[in-house]
């Protein structure tokens, strides 16, 4: 990808200043032992990556990165090329997920 494409998904997705960022990735197919290792590999390379946080039993992986470096996009592409296809489990469903 070249930089200007990520200069373009950086600016609608993440605040003009550099930042710990915390996203929270629904990955619906990681359904065994061996999944959230290809998952954690995956995002640990994406640059700007600090912390992968994986709670196999609600298929859920919690992403602490540097904004200025990574992004949400970036992150579900790093999850996709693995063969783990995510989405982004908006912070209030996260938060209630959390709760429960
Ligand atoms: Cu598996």
């Amino acid at each position: 990808m070249n930089k200007s494409v990520i200069a373009l998904l950086l600016s609608l997705s993440a605040p003009a200043f550099a930042a710990t960022q915390r996203v929270t990735l629904s990955i619906p197919g990681m359904t065994c032992g061996a999944c959230p290792i290809t998952v954690r590999t995956a995002l640990d390379r994406v640059p700007g990556v600090e912390r992968v946080a994986i709670a196999v039993a609600k298929k859920e992986v919690t992403v602490t990165y540097d904004n200025a470096k990574a992004s949400p996009q970036a992150l579900l592409r790093a999850t996709k090329d693995a063969g783990y296809p995510a989405r982004v489990v908006p912070a209030a469903a996260a938060a209630s997920g959390a709760a429960r």
